[in-house]
């Protein structure tokens, strides 16, 4: 090509450009990643430990956060989503209230470009490219964990052995996986009926409220009760102790979480035992949005390590509990 002029000045230009591009790329690199959260709300004592982790994990690393609080409920889940997408966000993540009716919006932040990060809670969707990773426990194993404990701690007692239980959140992940987990170890031995099954939103007043209502239809007929979360259990035993009754004597309590609520109320022999379920995800979180940033692939699943505690450790074991 022969160089006159004109080709001479887009040259000259792409040149300069070229030698601002790598300082341009470096500036975009440094930027702080932005990460839009849509939490499903602070119905319990693990939910407020698990934002803490979240927002704690964030400044920590350096990651630009973005938060919003959905009351317990999908419409307003949604609605953050859709303006983290309008904002362009780098990363969404969030904990799903219920686990359908999340294609249209994940298509949504498909479509833009954003990938997305479910933690603790997951979704039910037809196509799972929708979301990067699912991070967070596994909640039928802990229903199995109640479960067996039961199993064992009854094992001598030939029944009936009726429980009453507390659900969480209608069409939440976690409600219907300890369902599932629990009432597969208890069909073992008909012994154990589930007399009483209602929904108490995993918070401590309909927790208590609902646990009333219990009270007043079986009175002395129920000998235990298994609720979907320590909040819940906690509101229950106000209720019990209100009857003039003794929880963990009278009624055998048996939650999930292990939250510092249920560690006091086991040490003051209210509650039998808890099944532990972590909510310190922040940290996680944020080395999946520093590696979907750098490009790096995810397990499609990370799995949360956790145990059991009965009253019996309670005392030993709450110095050492983080949330
Ligand atoms: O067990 C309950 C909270 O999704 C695992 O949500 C979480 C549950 C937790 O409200 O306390």
């Amino acid at each position: 090509m022969k160089l006159n002029r004109r080709n001479l000045n887009i040259a000259l230009a792409s040149a300069t450009l070229s030698s601002m591009l790598p300082g341009l790329v470096l500036a975009q690199d440094k930027k702080a990643p932005v990460l839009g959260f849509a939490q499903v709300g602070a119905e319990s004592e693990w939910r407020t430990a698990n934002t803490e982790s979240i927002k704690s994990a964030a400044k920590a690393s350096g990651v630009d956060l973005k938060f919003s609080d959905a009351q317990q409920k999908q419409e307003n889940q949604i609605k953050a989503i859709r303006s983290y997408i309008a904002q362009k966000v780098d990363v969404i993540g969030f904990s799903p209230v219920v686990e359908t009716g999340w294609d249209t919006v994940l298509m949504e932040a498909k479509a833009a470009g954003i990938p997305v990060v479910l933690t603790d809670r997951s979704v039910s969707v037809k196509d799972d490219s929708l979301y990067v990773t699912f991070m967070g426990s596994d909640f039928v194993e802990e229903g199995r964990k109640a479960g067996r404990w039961l199993v064992e701690k009854e094992k001598d007692n030939k029944g009936p052995v009726n429980i009453v239980e507390l659900q969480g959140t209608v069409g939440s992940a976690p409600a219907i996986d300890r369902k599932k987990g629990f009432e597969e170890i208890i069909k073992s031995d008909p012994k154990f009926k589930i007399i009483r099954s209602q929904t108490g939103d995993f918070t401590r007043a309909k927790g208590k409220e609902v646990m009333e209502a219990f009270l007043k239809a079986e009175g002395k007929n129920i000998n235990v009760l298994y609720a979907h979360n320590d909040d819940m259990a906690i509101g229950a035993i106000q209720a019990i102790e209100e009857a003039g009754m003794k929880p963990a004597q009278d009624i055998i309590i048996i939650s999930v979480d292990g939250v510092k609520g249920a560690f006091e109320a086991m040490m003051a022999g209210k509650l039998n035992v808890t099944v532990e379920c972590s909510p310190l995800l922040g940290p996680q979180l944020m080395s999946a949005v520093a590696d979907i940033k750098a490009g790096k692939p995810l397990p499609k699943r990370i799995l949360t390590k956790e145990g059991i505690f009965p009253m019996e450790v309670a005392k030993a074991e709450f110095p050492n509990r983080k949330y």
